[in-house]
């Protein structure tokens, strides 16, 4: 570890690092294969770096000191901790509200006071980790908090907070009783990211009437053109950097699987047509709207079950968590019906996987999709839809796209439906399937891309570039 510090400061809920044991009882780490710190490679190349986060499991810090050059800073949560900090408030209290309420959000006091203390913990840590004057770049709503907090112990710092996921309405937002604390919690940053400019407007709107901030009130732009807010001594500026994928590498990996995407197309018995559908195992991503709408499909004559395999790859999430498993209930339940009375004993039209696939593997899978549903009632982004648009240089397959994801901003020529709408699902759906090679080319000549005009060293450097600059007023001002 630097004794001085690092310049370059990444502060997230999870470290970058997968423990593996070996079977003679060695310990090794390994860099996890995230977005997020394939999106900060360049930027550690460059500068000294570290990155503050926890590793996963309950009890004593479990890291190494250092993973391909970047500082590690584990922080550690007891058993308790996890449960009311991070399966909790930020699991069952943020993420339902901030995703529009699919699920009713739980408010407990006990969950708040574990929230606090353990942003708490991630602040001193990120305060012990950065160097005199360095950049710390906080993620996520785990760690709202996290910005002032470190503020009031580094006011050398330049701070910035990106939000992953949607940031809500005014109407949704003030049903926290810790709305205000949130807010000036995130108020400690310099910048303040979110992917689209609507949830960038929804903060300036909160901070203006929870507050009673001035804001700026022209539309904030995509990468520029931020908004501000005056506090009583800076200047918090807002703005909108949709996160992307690394694009030319999943390109070229993907390239690499044609091999192996024939392979699977004749496992699956050489259907006519192969939908996929790739999501962590969550009430957010519509799995059963894409169900619902192949169901209807099949049940109305218009996709024949025996032509037809749908394969869903879900990997497990929040395992622990209430309205998780009852989704898993209910998606296992729908497969189970759909197969049952579409399916024959040897070819059932929909296969179902609940565990993660190697990354190549998952590749080769959108090399073989026909068609791809991702169908989220709400998400902030969506990095699968990108993905599977990097994947097909060869300008096959159709993205089948929920207009309730950050992507849809951007991914238009994507076949767009409305996840609330049966009627919709079904003729989008259909659409994909049977349209014409050259439309469904061109469209995904355009998605392709765009994808590799706008990809994640982009978002990282132009939100980079933004916290500079903001940085930089605060402290002429100071
Ligand atoms: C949050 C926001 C936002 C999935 N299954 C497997 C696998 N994956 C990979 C995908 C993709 C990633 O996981 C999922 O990213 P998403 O963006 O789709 O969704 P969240 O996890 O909800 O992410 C989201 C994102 O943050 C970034 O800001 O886009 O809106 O909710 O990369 O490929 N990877 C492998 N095997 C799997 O089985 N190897």
């Amino acid at each position: 570890m630097s004794r001085t510090g690092a310049e370059f400061v990444v502060v997230a809920n999870r470290l970058p690092v997968d423990k593996r044991v070996h079977p003679d009882g060695t310990v090794e780490w390994k860099r996890a294969p995230g977005g997020l710190v394939t999106a900060m490679t360049p930027t550690f190349a460059t500068r000294e770096g570290a990155w503050v986060g926890w590793s996963g499991g309950a009890g004593p810090a479990d890291a190494p000191d250092t993973v391909d050059g970047i500082d590690i800073h584990a922080v550690p949560l007891s058993a308790d901790e996890i449960v009311d900090y991070y399966e909790g408030f930020a699991n069952s209290t943020l993420w339902p509200l901030y995703h529009d309420l699919l699920v009713e959000p739980v408010f407990r006091h006990d969950w708040w006071d574990t929230y606090v203390s353990v942003n708490r913990r991630f602040a001193e840590a990120a305060a012990a980790a950065a160097a005199s004057g360095a950049t710390v770049w906080v993620h996520d709503y785990q760690l709202q908090l996290v910005p002032t907090m470190l503020r009031d112990l580094r006011p050398d710092l330049r701070i910035g907070f990106f939000l992953h996921i949607p940031f809500p309405s005014y109407e949704l937002f003030t049903r926290l009783p810790w709305r205000r604390e949130l807010l000036d919690g995130l108020l400690g940053a310099d910048l303040v990211g979110f992917h689209l400019p609507g949830g960038a407007e929804n903060f300036m709107t909160l901070v203006r009437r929870v507050c009673g901030l001035e804001t700026s009130r022209d539309p904030v732009g995509v990468r520029d053109g931020l908004g501000t807010v005056r506090t009583a001594s800076r200047t918090v500026r807002v703005g909108s950097f949709p996160i992307s994928i690394n694009a030319a590498d999943v390109a070229a990996q993907a390239a690499a699987q044609t091999g192996r995407a024939a392979e699977i197309r004749a496992e699956l018995g050489d259907p006519r047509t192969i939908l996929l559908g790739v999501d962590r195992l969550d009430y957010t991503k519509g799995i059963d709207v894409r169900l619902g709408g192949l169901e209807g499909l099949f049940a109305a004559g218009r996709l024949d079950p025996a032509e037809t395999v749908f394969v869903q790859l879900a990997s497990p999430s929040r395992e622990q968590v209430d309205s998780y498993i009852a989704v898993r209930n209910r998606i296992e339940q729908t497969v189970s019906h759909i197969n049952g009375t579409y399916g024959t004993t040897t070819s059932p039209p929909v296969r179902y996987l609940l565990r993660p696939v190697p990354r190549n593997e998952l590749l080769a899978y959108f090399m073989a999709a026909d068609v791809v549903l991702v169908t989220p009632l709400r998400d902030g982004m969506n990095l699968v839809a990108k993905e599977y648009a990097a994947c097909r240089a060869d300008h096959g397959g159709a993205l089948v796209l929920s207009e309730f994801t950050g992507a849809a901003a951007e991914l238009t020529d994507a076949y767009l439906l409305n996840p609330y709408d049966e009627r919709d699902v079904m003729d989008v759906i259909e659409a994909a399937v049977t349209d014409d090679d050259d439309a469904r080319r061109s469209r995904m000549a355009a998605l392709h891309r765009q994808v590799l005009d706008f990809d994640v060293d982009l978002w990282a450097t132009s939100f980079l570039q933004s916290l500079a600059g903001a940085g930089a007023a605060n402290e002429e001002t100071a």
